[in-house]
């Protein structure tokens, strides 16, 4: 018998995640991916960043995305939460062909709290973040104070790729799910 009431509670933690898709409706994949994440019982997703369009990094010849970040009020491990980003793209009918290729969602996971680690298939800091202004410009809105495991600001870390091109704001298409007062989990 498993006894719920003996397993530990994992305090409430804030993550940020990067979304884009460059297949399809893309901002439907977005929206619908939103209310997946949020769809769990122990996470919950309280701030959405505006769109951005941007152009492909890496990869062959691909189309561009839209990007959005999110925050995540979670209740589950970092590898809880990987497992999670994995069922909302495999939901969305993510099919990985190749490495940086085209694909109708990807959830990424950007930061956990102020935590560092390295496990096998997730790091956290996500590791080319720094490098990565379709994955920074969205962030800085829903974690302005954020930093890098550098201590780097976000804002520093993304003057330093300035000039920025090829990242178009759409505006804030993507929404944040609605909670209904009183709803519990
Ligand atoms: O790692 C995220 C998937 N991805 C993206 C992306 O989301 N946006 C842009 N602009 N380029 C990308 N290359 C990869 S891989």
């Amino acid at each position: 018998m498993i006894r719920l009431w003996a397993l530990p509670t994992l305090r409430t933690q804030f993550a940020f995640l990067g979304l884009g898709s460059n297949q399809g409706d893309r901002l439907a994949f977005l929206q619908r991916a939103v209310e997946l994440l949020d769809a769990d019982r122990r996470t919950r997703v309280d701030a959405v960043s505006a769109v951005y369009e941007t152009d492909p990094v890496g990869g062959p010849e691909q189309e561009p995305f839209l990007n959005i970040a999110v925050r995540v009020a979670t209740r589950r491990t970092p590898l809880a939460l990987l497992r999670l980003c994995a069922d909302v793209e495999h939901a969305l009918g993510r099919v990985r062909r190749e490495r940086w290729g085209p694909r109708t969602i990807d959830v990424d996971i950007l930061l956990y709290g102020d935590r560092r680690l390295t496990r096998p298939g997730l790091v956290v800091p996500h590791p080319r973040l720094h490098e990565r202004a379709f994955a920074l410009i969205p962030l800085l809105e829903v974690a302005p104070g954020a930093r890098l495991p550098s201590g780097e600001s976000l804002a520093a870390a993304l003057a330093r790729l300035a000039p920025v091109e090829g990242v178009r704001m759409i505006g804030q298409q993507v929404h944040e799910p609605l909670h209904g007062v009183g709803e519990s989990g």
